[in-house]
């Protein structure tokens, strides 16, 4: 056997990988997904060509029949949010560390080819230099930023101590189509979306002029797929962002002036936890991997928009 596995591959960024796995000649994909916050619709466009198992990353004995013998694990099965992980800690620790450790466990036992992991930018914090390198030393400023380091860590791990050959990447703000707008976590440009075309006032967090490089999301599973194959990269982290930065204020402006529309934003307390400014220094990633992102955020604001609107 020589398949791909997505974890978490019926999620917003999986769903995206699996699309891409399948464009590149993949004949099928196997996707482990629990479906707690993916959506089996998300691979409507593809579902004749995935294997989907409705398994738990903490489920072990599940877990390893599928990835056994795999050429290339992508691991993306988590509990995201900054905030949810404030608010209530211990289900992401649990699936995000300890789910994370089942997944690369399972996939040394199984002589998997390679483990792509989605990190996060989070694990920065604060930084007085932008752009983030990937030399820096990290600041987890929040239990979901601490998590998806110590599976960074645990990754590098799993290949010098029982030569499984993975690859770690910071995804940095992804956002595009199939992003859910319907919780209070939701990333924040899904949540425009839908207070845009709703019509209403979407409430910013601080003062709005926080920055993130947003990244759109097919970049992102580009950049995965270069990541399962580049040579001489095994046990290696690389950012993974479009390499600019824009404020809240910008992106709400920017949304504003595409559609034709002028709704002026709330703003409410600084969220606890939350990062400043964020931004991908993509040199090594470009260096190593051959990224080149495509989309500028304009452009992938507009596709976003038009998927929402469909
Ligand atoms: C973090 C990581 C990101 C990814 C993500 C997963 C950083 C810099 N980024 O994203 O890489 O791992 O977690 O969840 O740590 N906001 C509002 N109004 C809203 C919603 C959000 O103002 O209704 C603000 C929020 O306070 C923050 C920004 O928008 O300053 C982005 O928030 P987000 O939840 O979309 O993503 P973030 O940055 O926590």
């Amino acid at each position: 056997m020589s398949h791909s596995v997505v974890t978490g591959g019926a999620g917003f960024i999986g769903s995206a990988i699996v699309r891409a796995l399948l464009a590149e000649g993949e004949p099928r994909v196997t996707v482990i997904d629990n479906l707690l916050s993916g959506k089996e619709s998300n691979l409507d466009e593809v579902r004749d060509r995935v294997d989907l198992h409705v398994v738990d990353i903490r489920n072990y004995d599940a877990v390893a029949p599928l990835v056994k013998g795999a050429a290339r694990v992508f691991h993306l099965a988590a509990i995201p949010s900054v905030p949810k992980s404030i608010l209530d800690p211990i289900p992401s620790h649990d699936v995000n560390i300890n789910g994370t450790f089942e997944v690369l466990r399972a996939c040394a036992d199984g002589k998997v080819g390679r483990v792509v992991y989605a990190a996060s930018s989070s694990a920065y914090g604060d930084t007085e230099v932008l752009p983030k390198t990937e030399a820096m030393t990290p600041n987890p400023l929040s239990p979901y930023a601490a998590q998806k380091l110590m599976g960074e860590y645990y990754a590098s791990v799993f290949t010098s101590c029982f030569g499984l050959e993975t690859v770690a990447l910071r995804y940095f703000n992804v956002y595009g189509p199939r992003q859910d707008p319907t919780s209070p976590y939701s990333g924040v440009i899904s949540i425009f979306m839908k207070c845009l075309l709703e019509k209403s006032s979407p409430t910013l967090y601080g003062d709005g002029n926080q920055t993130r490089d947003f990244t759109y999301v097919e970049d992102v599973a580009e950049l995965c797929l270069k990541a399962s194959r580049a040579p001489g990269v095994s046990g290696r982290m690389c950012n993974a962002g479009n390499g600019n930065r824009y404020t809240l204020n910008e992106v709400w402006e920017t949304l504003q002036r595409i559609e034709g529309v002028s709704i002026a934003a709330n703003y409410g307390p600084p969220r606890a936890g939350d990062v400043r400014d964020s931004q991908a220094d993509t040199t090594a990633a470009v260096a190593l991997l051959g990224h080149a992102p495509r989309f500028s955020l304009e452009e992938g604001l507009r596709r976003t928009l038009a998927w929402y609107r469909g």
